[in-house]
Order: C-alpha cells, then structure tokens, then sequence
C-alpha cells in the first residue's frame, strides 16, 4: 500500500498479544515510575486474595493463570498506583483556565489526586480543604437545592457496598436521578434482553465456553478492550470451534493471537487464528446481516423438510419456549435480498456461509459490544441477535446463549444493587421497610435525560462518583458551557479530568483510594465485590499501601456526605456501614436475598458466586413467561438523521476506542493494532471513499456532522489514513469525536448516545 511520508501508519501484521504486549507494558511501568508497587500488585490482580482489575469487565475465573491480567490489565494498575503525584502545590501552579487547554493525556499524567479541593473562583484555582469542612458545606447546598434538580452520577467502577450506598443515599434524599455509565454502553443490552428473554444481562458463564461449538462475535473488540478473553477464545480454537465475526473493521485481536504469558508460544512464530470467517459489515448493517442469516435458516429449513430431512429450526424448543416466531418468519421471508445485501454491506453468499455453520452447530453462544448497542437501533440489534439464538434453541443449555461483553469492572453490579434511574427496577417496598424513608416514585434521569436539564437549566446539581462525565457524553461542544451554570458540582475521583475543570458555581474534587489500595477502616482491611460481565460476584481487597495519607474510600464518602446531607435520625446507619463493609453486605442480602444471600461467606469463594439466571432453567421472566421473537421496525439504521439516501458527500463515522486508552484515560499515543503511532487525530477510511471525495492519503481534515447545519459540530484537523474499511464508513476515535455526535441522537427506548453512527462531511483544512 502506498503511504503518505506525512502519516504515522505502519500496516501491523503482527498477531495480538505477544512480544508487543509485553514491550508495552514494561513502557507504561517505567513511565508511571511504577516499578515499586505494581509487580507485586500485579501479582494479586484478578486472584481469589487480590483485587478486581480495574479495567474490563471481563469474568475472572476460579482457578486463575499465574498472572491472570492482560496488557491493558497491566496498564491500568500502573496507571493508578503511579508515584507521581497532582496534590495541593500542583493546583497551585496551574489555574483552571490554564489546565483547560491541556490534552487529557497531560492532566492524568500528573498523577494521583491527594487532598480534597475546594474551587476558589477568585484565583481560578483548587485549594485544599478539610474533609468536614468539604462535607458540611456540601450538604449545606444539597439541603438547598430541590432534589430532583440533582444528578447522581456514577461511572461502572465502585464496589457493590459502595454503590448500593449511593443510590440509598440519592433516594434518601429524594431523587431517583441516578444514570450511570451504562446509559452510554450496554443499556440497550439491558432493555433488549429484558423484554427477549426476561433478564437484563447476559447468559453465558466461563464454562459455556468448553460446551459451546459455535461462536458469534459482532461488534466487540476483544484484543484491546477484553483481551483476558483470549485465553478463552485460543481454548475454543484449539478444539476446532468455527468463530464468525462481522465486524466493519479488520481488528488484529479477532484475527490472531500470541498468549504473552505463554514462554512457547513467545518463541515459536505460532499464533491462533481467532475468527474463521470475518465479514465487514457496513456500520449499522448488524440488524440487515442477523435478518439475513434467518432468512438462510428458513430457506434451509423449506428445503429440508421439501427432501425429508430433519429440520434445520428447534420447533419443539419454539412451541414450548417462545412467542411471536409466526410473525417474524412472516416478515423475515417478505424481506428482499437486495435490501439485505444494500443495508448490510454483504452478499447473500457470504450470509450463506456463515448460518450454514450455525445451523450445523449444536451449541452457539453469541458475544457483542458497542458495536451493537451505541446506534439509533441498539436495541433492536440485541433482540436480533436473542431471535437468531431462539430459531435454534440456543438458551439454557452448556455452550450457548448471549454474552454483552460489558465495559467497566463493575457496571452491570451497580445496575444490580439500585444504581438506576427506574425506581420501578428497584424493590422499593424493601427498601422502605427496611429503611423507613419513602422512595421518590417518579422516574429519574438516564444520562441523555440529564444533559437535557443542564442544556436548560433543569439540573443544578451534580455528584459524580467517579468518571469524566463532560468528556464521554455526546455534544460536549454544547455541553461545556451549560455545565458552567450549575449550581453544585462534586467529583470523586482518581485523577483529573476535564470534567474537574469547567468550574461550576460551588465545585469540589474529593480524592479516593483506588480499589487497588488496602482499604482500612479503624485498622482493619475491609473487603469488597464486583459482578463480572457472567453474572459472577467476587470479593476482592486492596494490596498496595495507599498513595496519600489524605485519601478516604468512596464508601466513606459517600457516607460522609449523606449524613451531612440527611435530616439526623435516618435509620440508616452511615457511619457504622462505613466501618465496616460486612454491614453493608448483611443489608444488600436482606434487600435481593436471591442473589446475596449469604454474601459474606460466598464471595470469597474461588471463583465466587454466580448470580441466579432464570434463562440458564429455561425459564422466561418476560410478561407472558415465554421468550419473545421480536420484529424489526426497520432496516434503516440511521432513519432519524437519514429519513432517504444517504449523500454521496457523507460518510457514517463510528467512534471507538485506540488501544491505549481506557475510555477517556488516555495512557499513550499508540494503537499498535491499527498501526497508528504518536497522534490519536487520524480519520481512518476506505481508498475509494478518499479517491472518490478528492483527498490524499495524509491530508489534514475538518470533521463536521452532516445534520441540524443550524448548530456547528465540528473537530480536526484530522489526518486522512486509507484503512481496511468498508465504503462509506470511517472510523476515528472517542472521545475526541464527542462535539459531533448530536445529543439527540441516540438509540431508541435505551437512550444510548448513537456514536457508532454519526453522519460527516469532510473538508481540507484551509480550504
Ligand atoms: N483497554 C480498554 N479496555 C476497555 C475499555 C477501554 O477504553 N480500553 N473500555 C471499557 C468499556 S467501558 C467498554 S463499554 C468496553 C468497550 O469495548 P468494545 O465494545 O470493543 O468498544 P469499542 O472500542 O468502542 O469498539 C467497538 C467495536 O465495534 C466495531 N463496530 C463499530 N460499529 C459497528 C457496527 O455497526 N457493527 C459491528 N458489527 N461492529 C461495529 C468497531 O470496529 C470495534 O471493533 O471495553 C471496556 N474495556
Ligand atoms: N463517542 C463515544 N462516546 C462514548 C463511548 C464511545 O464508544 N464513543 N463509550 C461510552 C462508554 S461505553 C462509557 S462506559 C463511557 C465512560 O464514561 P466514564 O465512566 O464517565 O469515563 P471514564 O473515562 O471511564 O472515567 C475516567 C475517570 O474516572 C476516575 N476514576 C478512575 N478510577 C476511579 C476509582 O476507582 N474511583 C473513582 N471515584 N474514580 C475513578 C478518574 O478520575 C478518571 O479520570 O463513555 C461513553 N462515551
Ligand atoms: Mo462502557
């Protein structure tokens, strides 16, 4: 391929893992000056007496490797236990309006947060205050402002006790405003799956993986942001196991794969080919590609039972188990292969070759990420692919089923502990026996909900627990100078971002330990859990001293600022719980005895507990008490911001993730996979589309959304690459692309931001 002197690309024709892996953490280690403490924590991660990466979601297994972490695992623990420091005499450097126009990557680069700050409008600085003073002026606003005008965000990370807290502590005061990250991220898994199958999360437990004969992939990409999944990825393989992944671009780790922590496989030129079939899907053709693979299945079917032979469909697992499949087979069959092929980006033969292979297999479990669910029909796409499973039996059995590959370490356990704005996912008459305070019954905030009220001055309060709100949410152009009008801003965090940095009219940065950490409460190390992306809790503690002196865990924040907050009285008892993690567990059991029952002494466990999944009994939590074939509405992908055809002119920008990034924690410049070296502003996209639009390779352009022309979105100068990549789409990365994806634009009923599809023109700088 010809490059362009100026670009930073070099094809990577390497496997995933391997000595690059290990280069890059050994990088990330010096730099972080992190060689003390973390070989000894990285010893303790993922491991039954050690701590939950703090990185993917991934399950952790009983019997873990040696080293149970991956390259971005690794990354993530040198990040947090760096021994650079952002403390008191930093901010006393650097005002606000300065560290503004700092690249995310410098601002955590500084290090850990050490003391809590108050924000001082007259020097535009952060001064260091005292945690009572902190808390009691904090509560002071809070008592002020009307509950409802308060946002209680958190970011997928805090442990179960200290989530089950947060949202005890906003219904407490009177709000069910509690949006998490997961309303930018697998929401529409959690709707999807819910009204499908009965339950909000996936199916698929780490041992399905030696069951299953069959794998599905849409949409996730494995070798940098759930690469621990390899090993079990490479154990499929090696039993022959075909892997099918549709996929618009060409990912290196569903490719092949060096397992770095293996010596042979390190010095022989051996990797494992991962997918055996890969279609490039166009962006948005996920629902037009699963309406295809049924439609094969049916034919095949017609034909088997014209000839005799047996059926292709699980008819006996239909009648029993699902309703609705008369009138999906009704619209799959009245659906046109030209319409399938145009919408999808594949042809009829390829969709052959791949349901060929499903009706073969007896067990298949599909795996899917943002890919899927961050699109104007996520929702849909989830239910597209619970349908295809339904065709052939594919619940509640070994090997097959649904895997969401969620994102942060304890995103889906905050969902299961009341962290949601639907008081009606909560059992609120528990909680109001229990806790003696009424749960506010009007529906709260997601996160879409709640950039609205700041955009018109609705919300006028916001906790952050965790997170960089400001930068992961859509239309951040838009976005920074409304934040600028609320009245309260408090943020528990790590590290700064930029989201400390637009100053609010009352601001505060509390600094926590990081999970990491040894966690003691009046001497003694407390424990914690997590529930992974298989429904599995763990119990977890810290193993490095902390970084400062000054820090308090997230659970006694949170209990600090509620009692200062609360009328005294509550019969909640803050300042025990926050004494003593065991507490908090007994009250999580009484509230979901299903699935915490006996919490204390399962969680330690190796390899926890698994939360109860009514799915794996075949049995259907859904309205009816069977499992739903549910219709598409439409093929259309993106029919809110192209009603016709698409112009020529335009073309459908995904934003995702480099291989070096832990969302909007930047760690480096490097997207080894993608060949891409010192910069993160490139446009990747296909030849033709460059040819076609009247670019080179290598030339610096202006992204700017092509719809609503009336407001201004826009970023670059970006540099041009010619990728691997369908025509019409392009790919660049988040969250440098967030001003041009429209607040509005977002999946149906889920409300997830739609930032796998923005529409874009493209325009030569200067021009
Ligand atoms: N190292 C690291 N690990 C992480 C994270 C991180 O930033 N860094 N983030 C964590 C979080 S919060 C999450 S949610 C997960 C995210 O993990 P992923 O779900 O892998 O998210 P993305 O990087 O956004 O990439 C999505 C993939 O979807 C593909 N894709 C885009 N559009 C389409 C489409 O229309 N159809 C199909 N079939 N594919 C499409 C892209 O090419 C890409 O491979 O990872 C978690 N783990
Ligand atoms: N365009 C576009 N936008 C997206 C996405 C996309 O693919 N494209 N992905 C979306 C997705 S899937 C997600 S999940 C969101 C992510 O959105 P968020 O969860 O809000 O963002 P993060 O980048 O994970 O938050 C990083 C910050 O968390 C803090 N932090 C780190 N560890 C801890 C801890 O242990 N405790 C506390 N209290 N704070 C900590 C640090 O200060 C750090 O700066 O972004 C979404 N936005
Ligand atoms: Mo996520």
């Amino acid at each position: 391929m010809l490059i362009h002197p100026k670009t930073h690309f070099h094809p990577y024709t390497h496997a995933s893992g391997g000595w690059g892996s290990a280069k890059s953490v050994m990088k990330i280690l010096w730099r972080e000056q992190a060689f003390a403490k973390a070989p000894g924590a990285l010893l303790k991660q993922n491991k039954p007496d050690g701590f939950a990466c703090v990185s993917c979601a991934w399950a952790k297994p009983g019997h873990p490797h040696a080293l149970e972490f991956c390259e971005n695992g690794a990354k993530a623990t040198a990040w947090e236990l760096t021994s650079m420091k952002t403390s008191p005499a930093f901010f006393a450097e650097h005002t606000l309006s300065e560290l503004r126009q700092w690249p995310d990557y410098d601002l955590e680069q500084h290090g850990r947060l050490t003391h809590p700050l108050r924000y001082d409008s007259a020097s535009d600085r952060y001064l260091e205050t005292t945690w009572e003073e902190a808390y009691r002026e904090i509560g002071a606003q809070l008592q002020v402002l009307e509950p409802d005008s308060v946002v209680f965000y958190a970011s997928g990370r805090a442990s179960l006790e200290t989530s089950f807290m947060y949202q005890l502590f906003a219904r407490a005061y009177g709000t069910n405003n509690l949006p998490d990250s997961s309303n930018m991220c697998h929401e529409s898994t959690s709707v999807g799956l819910q009204e499908s199958i009965g339950v909000p999360v996936g199916t698929v437990t780490l041992e399905d993986f030696d069951h299953t004969d069959c794998l599905f992939f849409f949409g996730q990409n494995v070798g940098s942001n759930a690469p621990r999944m390899l090993h079990q990825l490479q154990d499929v393989r090696k039993r022959n196991v075909p892997i099918i992944t549709f996929n618009p671009l060409r990912e290196r780790g569903l490719e092949r794969f060096v397992n770095p922590q293996s010596p042979t496989e390190m010095l022989t030129p051996d990797s494992t080919i991962i997918s055996t079939q890969y279609h490039q899907v166009a962006i948005g053709g996920d629902s037009a590609a699963l309406l295809g693979l049924a439609k094969v299945l049916l034919e095949m079917d017609d034909q088997a039972q014209r000839e005799g032979r047996a059926a292709i469909l699980d008819y006996d697992f239909i009648a029993q188990h699902t309703e609705g499949f008369e009138t999906f087979a009704t619209m799959v069959r009245g659906c046109h292969w030209q319409h399938i092929e145009r919408q999808s980006g594949l042809t009829r033969g390829a969709l052959e070759a791949a349901a060929s292979v499903y009706a073969r297999s007896q067990r298949v479990m599909i795996i899917y990420g943002m890919g899927l669910t961050q699109h104007r029909h996520g929702v849909q796409n989830v239910q597209m692919l619970v349908n295809l499973l339904l065709m052939r039996g594919n619940f509640g059995k070994p090997g097959a089923g649904i895997c969401p590959v969620r994102g942060h370490s304890n995103v889906q356990g905050q969902r299961t502990v009341g962290i949601t704005e639907d008081p009606k996912k909560v059992p609120v008459e528990l909680i109001e026996q229990q806790f003696g305070f009424k749960v506010p019954s009007q529906m709260g905030l997601c996160t879409v909900d709640a950039c609205e009220g700041i955009l018109v001055g609705r919300v006028r309060g916001f906790i952050g627990l965790g997170g960089n709100f400001l930068r992961a949410i859509p239309d951040t152009s838009r976005m920074e100078p409304a934040w600028q009008t609320l009245q309260l801003n408090v943020q528990i965090a790590t590290k700064l971002n930029r989201t400390h940095l637009l100053p609010a009219q009352n601001m505060w940065l509390l600094p926590c330990l990081g999970r990491i950490e040894i966690d003691r409460q009046d001497g003694v190390a407390q424990t914690w859990a997590t529930e992974d992306s298989t429904g599995c809790v763990h119990g977890w503690r810290g193993s490095a001293e902390p970084v400062s002196t000054h820090l308090r865990a997230e659970a006694s924040i949170v209990a600090g600022l509620a009692m200062a907050t609360l009328p005294s009285g509550s019969s909640i008892d803050w300042e025990g719980w926050s004494k003593d993690y065991s507490l908090i567990r007994t009250a999580i059991g009484t509230i979901y005895p299903d699935i915490f029952h006996d919490m204390e002494t399962r969680m330690t466990e190796p390899g926890g507990f698994h939360r109860p999944i009514a799915v794996s009994q075949r049995k259907w939590l859904t309205d009816s008490g069977k499992a739903q074939f549910i219709m598409l509405s439409t093929l259309n992908e993106d029919d809110d911001v192209n009603p016709g055809a698409t112009p020529r002119d335009v073309l459908q920008l995904m934003t995702l993730r480099s291989n070096d990034q832990f969302n909007t924690t930047i760690y480096g410049y490097e997207d080894r996979f993608r060949g891409i070296s010192g910069t993160r502003k490139v446009i990747f996209m296909h030849c033709n589309d460059i040819v076609r639009l009247g670019f080179e390779i290598g030339d610096q352009v202006l992204l700017t959304t092509a719809i609503e022309p009336e407001v201004k979105r826009q970023v670059g100068p970006f540099e041009i690459v010619a990728y691997d990549i369908p025509e019409g789409c392009a790919a660049a990365y988040y969250p440098e692309c967030n001003p041009l994806v429209p607040l509005w634009h977002h999946a149906e009923r889920s409300k997830v931001p739609a930032a796998k599809s923005v529409p874009v023109r493209l325009s030569l700088v200067g021009s």
